[in-house]
């Protein structure tokens, strides 16, 4: 399998899609206005990782593009209701077509996850000619992310089986983010003002 050539597109469609959220933040900054969005991040899927999945999910390797997060693009968010705007943001744009929506931030997994995927198809131009691709793009706020890249952590080193009382201790530290992001939402106009007094020093 030539993984440089069959992984390029997906490469491209994760810097593409970067440099457009980017923009739009950029937008928001020039406006003056609260911007719904904190940072962003992308990567193409390691292919140990790809592999591992592929035979996790009994996909074929002709079969490896069925993949929906070989291109992922994740976008971090001050503020919970942040994440609606920006799914409904990119609702609305012409240069991507969206396969499917989960929402795990009002419907956490049982793990205690919480962030809103967009799997979406997103042409991007080889020299011969469009090929769609795949992407996942992740929204969730700070919070989450802070809590999602730990018990990210804690599966890659216990091989998926986290021991029961950490497992416990995740759980709690899930509701405590999800509280933090409750908190954060109620002070939020509070929060922007300040952030924005700073900025204009
Ligand atoms: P990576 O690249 O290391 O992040 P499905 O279960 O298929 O209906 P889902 O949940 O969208 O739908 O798919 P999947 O494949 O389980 O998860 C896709 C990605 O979402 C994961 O990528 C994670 O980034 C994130 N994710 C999903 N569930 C969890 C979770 O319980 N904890 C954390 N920390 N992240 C999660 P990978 O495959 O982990 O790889």
């Amino acid at each position: 399998m030539n993984w440089e050539a069959l992984l390029a597109p997906y490469a491209q469609a994760v810097e593409e899609l970067k440099v457009k959220l980017k923009g739009i933040r950029k937008q928001y900054e020039y406006e003056s206005k609260h911007s719904p969005i904190e940072f962003i991040t992308g990567r193409v899927k390691p292919v140990p990782s790809i592999l591992e999945k592929a035979e996790v999910r009994h996909i074929p390797l002709d079969k490896i593009e069925e993949l929906q997060d070989i291109a992922g693009v994740r976008v971090v968010c001050p503020f919970v209701d942040d994440i609606y705007a920006i799914v409904n943001m990119i609702r609305s744009r012409e240069d991507l077509h969206i396969i499917d929506e989960k929402d795990y931030v009002s419907h956490k997994k049982k793990s205690g996850y919480r962030s809103f995927h967009i799997i979406i198809r997103y042409p991007v131009e080889t020299i011969h000619g469009v090929k769609m691709v795949i992407a996942e793009i992740q929204i969730r706020t700070l919070a989450m992310n802070f809590w999602a890249t730990n018990e990210h952590s804690l599966n890659y080193k216990y091989k998926g089986k986290i021991p029961e009382n950490i497992q416990s201790r995740l759980q709690r530290a899930a509701e405590a983010a999800f509280k933090l992001d409750e908190e954060m939402s109620i002070i939020k106009n509070e929060v922007q003002e300040a952030k924005r007094l700073f900025h204009r020093k």
